[in-house]
């Protein structure tokens, strides 16, 4: 009577009579009808959220990530599944309103491991009351996850990497699944990191999911790639302003879509102090919302709020953002000093101090700082005091290198200054480099050649780049590939070039058996030259266990950075 019911019936203990007299009771009895369509994004755990303008902002919880937290992994991989269920419940506590799940690790079974945590989560009430947003970058994954999720889920991701076709067959198959996707900005070409690729690559996800599939507009959320900002490498300075306004452009132009993003991603440069992390993310937070964000993928813990951030703090992270400044990524890892220990007694004046070490503490003080402005008179008196150019490279100008990795290993150096560092060896091999060829003997200055490549099915190479970067500083030849690049033309290059040693490099699962692929091949090949394996996803113990034992020509080497 309450038109609620499209079928009825009775399992045990009925019999055909009882069910037989359902007939006459129904008599006239108008059946539920579809609600129509609404102007809003519906999800649901076991209750229903709605995302509406006056909603204004949508936390998802992105700690029951194996790859984003390292104790969420322990747990996961311990088979601690109580424990890490409190992770998820905590979350809900702190105010996430859905929560992601990622079982992506190249050590863990994701195929059983995602349907058994989602069952244990769909048992528990005070969590799965929010809706879940399953996230792998392996499809099969995905349809495991989504056969285990009650309510309306979101789906977390496609993307036209890998071609219309593959597209458009995973787009029809969530549609009758029910869930809502979140589109990554990638396409065939790779990851958009501008304004023009991500307006380019939404508009046509969006055209080919709702003229094509038919899929609903609210059901679709855009996620225009939150790259890491304050890397030290000029080209990532327009990160921030061309993913707000690209944000806007979306919600501007194509109708009914939602945007998210990992909020995260954002602050990678400052791993280790999370003050300035969180203080990033609240502030690029706040202009993301006014851009027309609706929902992102962050620590519901976190705590720094955008009106609490000294105003100092606050100028320093939106120049960054905003990229307003030449010198904005300087001056904010300035501040991140500083806060870091604020009881430092350094005073400006002081800075020039270290002019009056002795020559080799100087060369490793403006290595270690990335002070290029005295390298000149340095290398010039180094070159009165080492016999031979080359062992002011050997001696000094190494060891500041090698203090600079061991820095940055425990955390106390951020990337952007060892690529500050990077550069500052640059400079300082360049002005030896005149009398390193002078002095040469045998025919070679080069440390060596590199080829190296993000591998076939993965977009990301920010952190292949800067390898790239730190390896060029270091004099080496290297020769990059770019992302996506099929196995057979690795070992085309590679026969043409000989390399030193291959680097292939990958951010997501799917990239770890492809690297065994490349490690196949080379052994097919009977090459002799070292593999470095290195990537976010990558380990010790995947590169040993998984790839080692398919190449004997030469070591398989797990790099953890350049
Ligand atoms: N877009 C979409 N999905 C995504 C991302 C995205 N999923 C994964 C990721 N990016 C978002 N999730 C995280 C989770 C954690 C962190 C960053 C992004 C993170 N973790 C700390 C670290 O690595 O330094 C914590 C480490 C720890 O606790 O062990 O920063 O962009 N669609």
């Amino acid at each position: 009577d309450e038109h609620l019911v499209n079928v009825i019936g009775g399992c045990c203990g009925t019999t055909p009579d009882h069910i037989a007299t359902y007939k006459s009771m129904l008599q006239g009895v108008a059946p539920h009808r579809r609600s129509p369509e609404t102007n809003v994004m519906r999800l649901s755990g076991l209750e229903l959220l709605e995302i509406k303008p006056e909603n204004n902002f949508v936390n998802i919880g992105e700690r029951c990530n194996v790859a984003g937290s390292r104790k969420f992994l322990r747990l996961i991989r311990e088979e601690k599944y109580e424990e890490a269920l409190t992770i998820a419940r905590k979350q809900v506590e702190d105010g996430a309103q859905v929560l992601d799940v990622n079982m992506d690790e190249g050590m863990l079974d994701a195929m059983k491991e995602m349907p058994n945590f989602l069952h244990l989560m769909m048992s528990e009430p005070d969590i799965c009351r929010v809706p879940i947003m399953i996230d792998s970058s392996k499809w099969q994954v995905i349809e495991e996850g989504l056969k285990c999720v009650q309510g309306k889920c979101i789906v977390n991701s496609i993307s036209l990497k890998e071609g219309e076709e593959q597209f458009l067959y995973q787009a029809r198959l969530l549609k009758s699944y029910g869930a809502a996707v979140v589109v990554m900005a990638f396409d065939e070409k790779g990851q958009a990191d501008n304004f023009d690729r991500r307006v380019e690559i939404c508009s046509r996800a969006y055209k080919l999911l709702v003229d094509q599939v038919n899929f609903n507009p609210y059901d679709i959320i855009f996620d225009p790639n939150v790259l890491a900002l304050a890397t030290g490498i000029e080209e990532h300075a327009t990160y921030g302003i061309d993913f707000l306004k690209a944000t806007k452009w979306i919600k501007d132009n194509l109708h009914g879509v939602k945007i998210s993003g990992g909020l995260s991603n954002l602050s990678f440069s400052f791993r280790g102090n999370n003050y300035i992390r969180e203080a990033m993310h609240s502030v690029f937070l706040y202009h993301a919302i006014r851009a027309g964000m609706d929902m992102a993928i962050v620590n519901p813990s976190e705590a720094v709020l955008y009106d609490d951030i000294p105003a100092d703090v606050l100028e320093r992270i939106e120049d960054v953002i905003f990229n307003r400044r030449a010198d904005a990524t300087d001056r904010l890892l300035e501040t991140a000093e500083q806060l870091k220990n604020t009881s430092t007694g350094e005073k400006q004046g002081l800075q020039d101090e270290w002019r009056n070490l002795p020559l080799e503490e100087r060369l490793i003080h403006a290595l270690q700082k990335g002070i290029g402005d005295y390298m000149e008179d340095d290398i010039a008196e180094a070159l009165t005091v080492y016999p031979r150019a080359v062992d002011i490279i050997d001696e000094p100008l190494m060891k500041g290198m090698n203090k600079v990795g061991e820095l940055f290993g425990e955390g106390k150096m951020f990337l952007p200054q060892v690529v500050k560092t990077a550069r500052t060896m640059k400079k300082a091999v360049a002005i030896l480099q005149p009398v390193l060829e002078a002095q040469k003997v045998s025919g070679n200055s080069k440390a060596g050649t590199v080829l190296i490549a993000t591998v076939k099915g993965d977009v990301h190479d920010i952190g292949k780049n800067i390898v790239g970067v730190v390896l060029s500083c270091n004099n080496y030849e290297v020769v990059d590939l770019g992302v996506m690049v099929h196995c057979e033309d690795i070992i085309r290059k590679a026969k043409e070039i000989n390399p030193d040693f291959i680097g292939l490099s990958g951010l997501i699962t799917p990239s770890l058996d492809e690297m065994s692929r490349v490690a196949k091949a080379m052994e097919e090949e009977g090459f002799k030259m070292p593999l470095l394996i290195g990537g976010a996803t990558t380990s010790k113990i995947h590169t040993a266990v998984k790839i080692a034992p398919f190449y004997t020509g030469a070591p398989v080497i797990h790099a953890k950075d350049a």
